[in-house]
C-alpha cells in the first residue's frame, strides 16, 4: 500500500477529489498554505493498493494544470525621501506537487 500526499491548487481540488472518488479511490482533503507564497492550496492524503497508484497519479495529472501566480515583494525599509515601487512577480505554480510514500499498516479502528 502507498500513501499519496498531493499538494494541489484550490481550483483544482474538488474536480480531483470527485474523479478520484468515481474510481473509488478514497482521498480526504486538507487545507494548507504554501511556504512560499503564503497562499492557500489543498493537501489530498491518497491511501492505495499498489495496484491503485498509477490510476491515482494519472488522475492528479489530468485535473491538476498549472497557472501563474502573482507575488508582490515586500519593500525593504527604506530611508527619508527613498522610495521603492514594487512589481508583482510572476510565478508558475502546479500542476501538482506528488509525494508518493509507503505505508507500514493500515488500520481504522
Ligand atoms: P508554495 O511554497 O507557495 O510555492 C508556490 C510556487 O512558488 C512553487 O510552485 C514554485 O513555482 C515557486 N517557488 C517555491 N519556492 C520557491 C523559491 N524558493 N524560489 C523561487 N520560486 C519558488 P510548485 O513547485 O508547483 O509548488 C506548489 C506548492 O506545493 C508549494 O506552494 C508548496 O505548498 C508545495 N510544495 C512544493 N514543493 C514542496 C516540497 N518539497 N515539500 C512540501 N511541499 C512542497
Amino acid at each position: 500500500m502507498k500513501l499519496i500526499v498531493a499538494v494541489v491548487q484550490g481550483e483544482d481540488a474538488e474536480r480531483t477529489v470527485v474523479a478520484l472518488t468515481d474510481k473509488a479511490i478514497n482521498s480526504t482533503r486538507i487545507a494548507s498554505t504554501g511556504g512560499f507564497l503564503q497562499q492557500g492550496n489543498v493537501t489530498l492524503m491518497i491511501g492505495v493498493d499498489d495496484a491503485q497508484v498509477a490510476d491515482a497519479l494519472r488522475i492528479i495529472h489530468e485535473n491538476c494544470h498549472e497557472r501563474s501566480r502573482y507575488l508582490t515583494p515586500v519593500p525593504p525599509l527604506a530611508e527619508p525621501g527613498e522610495f521603492f515601487l514594487s512589481h508583482p512577480v510572476e510565478v508558475q505554480v502546479g500542476g501538482a506537487t506528488v509525494f508518493v510514500v509507503p505505508v507500514d499498516s493500515f488500520e481504522k479502528i
